[in-house]
């Protein structure tokens, strides 16, 4: 499948990975949205929450907690999104969590 997230939890494509276990990797986005943007994606391919395996979404938000504590933004507070589907500004069909801190984020997004 010609996915760029599973080809970054292969290794095909590099990235500035932060976390890995079993199920999932955690990398540093590309496109930094805020000072710590950190993307939690599971290594299985799943195009969005609305397919996803309850036990993997749990998984995924544990991680998110634990890269934001491990990158220093979890005492002053950070954000964790969900893009999903057209409406919801995804533009890559595999399930990812955004990690944001690093700055006081508004509400609500745009
Ligand atoms: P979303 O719009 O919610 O689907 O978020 C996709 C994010 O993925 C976006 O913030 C940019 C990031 N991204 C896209 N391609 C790459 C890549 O090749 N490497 C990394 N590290 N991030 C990427």
């Amino acid at each position: 499948m010609d996915c760029i997230f599973c080809k970054i939890a292969n290794g095909e494509i590099p990235s500035a990975k932060v976390y890995e276990d079993e199920l999932c990797l955690a990398f540093k986005d590309i496109e930094p949205a805020a000072p710590v943007h950190i993307l939690v994606v599971p290594k299985a391919h799943c195009a969005s929450v609305l397919e996803a395996d309850e036990a993997v979404l749990g998984h995924l938000m544990a991680v998110a907690a634990k890269v934001a504590r491990e990158n220093g933004v979890a005492e002053a507070g950070f954000r964790c999104v969900v893009n999903t589907g057209a409406d919801g500004g995804q533009s890559v069909p595999h399930l990812h969590v955004h990690v944001l801190g690093g700055r006081s984020l508004a509400w609500p997004p745009g």
